[in-house]
């Protein structure tokens, strides 16, 4: 199977992979942050070509993403990272016919300052994964983030998680999987190996060894999997002599930053990891964290040997293609919007403006988008002038965070096609503004690169003015999010229609 892999196997924002395997297919869920539906299920059956089939958090009934806010850190280089909260590294796990999704909604407090933050942890489970239905989730306190689960043979439940405030290090407690009520005390298990932001654990028992696999380093250039091993579940951990497991921190490799990652089985035995990578080449990482695979040589009572090849071949080797995704799963929507504003039809969509901005921290403005999947392509729309004296701003955006965005939108009343791009983070702010001939329509579009955005508008029959260029190094930060590529509407309570919204057409 390894010689088809084409990496990454899930483009775009697709960070903190963890996969199982039911009935011969695979299952692979990701971390989404502040986008709604929450946490997506990718279905495959080789490990090649992946199917987007669901979310896991996909009613508003379920949770709410009102504290999926995003708050910027400075460093002392100058540089910053950027961290939103929301639903983070997710776990997924099979036992006894039930499906199980265990994670953490990161709830950002009214200052978005770091240290003003919480955590609620969270299972969902399911017995038909296809079906797309989950359940509520199942809650329990812990001050942690990247929560796994462990069933040992009597059925019995462990959960692994990192525990944040200054420690970073993995805690395992036993858990009542039907009620989320914490049967032991959490104990801690390991602190690490380079002993600094150990998180993302998960257990594999083999050989009579219990091995705990984890990230470290913090998720940008210093990330790397490492382990260590026990002969019980609750310690002591002795680490592997040769840690880390695997990391590109030091190489000049296309593919940088790995880390956070899953071990699993495919259908006969062989051993692979899910790892997440960020593709960077001149400084730019447009596509931000995705998700990678390879093989895994595990020998009895031995540690794992990753093979590293797939995930160090050149920019522009990969055929990656973005995974295939329906007209049901593909949208995503900001934290808590509310869904009735929207009527989405085959090629037109409708979305309710209103006074939310796209810098709102916790409101929803009104935005719906795709994540962006391709390295190059096109994403394109037509906005139809809603004709009511009222102003309104619609258009399209490459959207990262309500700190980092570039829009361009057009204003019928003000007769104006506008470019905001905004990235707080980087200091930068561009507003530039065009007079248009004010017809029926304006189509707007946006060519991408992995090095920038060529910004482009029309009137109905004339041809497409150029409205300068954007580098894709403005929106390359620190960060845990992906590009979403989506339309909005703000301003009046106004109607506001919208014409063949395509996304990465090549
Ligand atoms: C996640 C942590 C990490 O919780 O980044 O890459 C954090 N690893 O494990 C946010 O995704």
């Amino acid at each position: 199977m390894s010689h088809q892999i084409q990496n990454p196997i899930i483009t775009g924002f697709a960070p903190d992979p963890s996969v199982c395997l039911i009935d011969g297919m695979f299952y692979l869920v990701n971390s989404s942050f502040h986008l709604f539906p929450g946490l997506p299920v990718y279905m495959s059956k080789d490990l090649v070509s992946w199917t987007h089939i669901g979310n896991a958090i996909n009613s508003r009934s379920q949770l709410s993403l009102e504290g999926a806010s995003t708050f910027i850190a400075p460093w002392d280089d100058g540089t910053a990272m950027v961290a939103t909260g929301g639903l983070y590294a997710p776990t997924i796990r099979h036992h006894k016919n039930t499906t199980y999704i265990i994670c953490t909604n990161v709830i950002h407090g009214p200052t978005n300052k770091p240290g003003d933050e919480h955590s609620e942890q969270f299972i969902v489970h399911t017995k038909d994964i296809r079906s797309g239905n989950w359940s509520d989730p199942i809650c329990f306190s812990f001050p942690g983030i990247d929560p796994s689960l462990f069933f040992d043979d009597e059925d019995r439940v462990y959960v692994q998680i990192c525990k944040t405030g200054p420690e970073f290090h993995i805690y395992n407690m036993e858990l009542d999987i039907k009620t989320g009520k914490v049967l032991t005390e959490p104990s801690l298990i390991w602190k690490g190996w380079t002993r600094g932001y150990t998180e993302g654990p998960h257990i594999y028992k083999k050989d009579g060894w219990y091995y705990l696999l984890c990230a470290e380093g913090g998720t940008f250039r210093h990330h790397m999997l490492s382990m260590a091993r026990s002969k019980q579940l609750s310690g002591p951990y002795e680490p592997y002599e040769n840690n880390p497991l695997y990391t590109s921190h030091g190489s000049e490799n296309y593919v940088q930053n790995t880390g956070h990652g899953d071990l699993f089985q495919d259908q006969k035995g062989h051993w692979w990891v899910v790892i997440l990578g960020c593709r960077i080449w001149k400084g730019r990482s447009i596509m931000g964290r995705e998700t990678f695979v390879t093989r895994v040589d595990w020998k009895e009572n031995e540690w794992p040997v990753i093979d590293s090849a797939a995930l160090e071949y050149h920019r522009g080797f990969s055929n990656a293609t973005p995974v295939e995704v329906n007209s049901t799963t593909a949208w995503v929507y900001l934290r808590d919007a509310n869904i009735d504003r929207y009527d989405i039809q085959k090629s037109t969509i409708k979305i309710k403006a209103d006074s939310v901005e796209l810098t709102s921290q916790n409101e929803s403005a009104s935005f719906l988008g795709q994540r962006q999947r391709r390295l190059e392509g096109t994403a394109s729309v037509t906005v139809l002038n809603p004709q009511a004296q009222k102003s309104v701003r619609a258009g399209l955006a490459l959207y990262k965070d309500e700190h980092r965005f570039l829009a361009l939108m057009v204003n019928f009343l003000e007769g104006i096609v506008v470019f905001e791009g905004i990235n707080r983070a980087k200091n930068f702010f561009q507003t530039e503004t065009q007079n248009i001939t004010i017809g029926d329509s304006l189509s707007l579009r946006i060519d991408y690169t992995e090095l920038s955005l060529q910004l482009f508008f029309k009137s109905a029959e004339e041809a497409w003015h150029s409205f300068g260029a954007v580098d894709t190094s403005v929106l390359t930060d620190f960060d845990f999010t992906g590009p979403v590529i989506g339309i909005f509407a703000i301003g009046a309570d106004v109607d506001v229609e919208f014409v063949n919204f395509e996304v990465d057409t090549t």
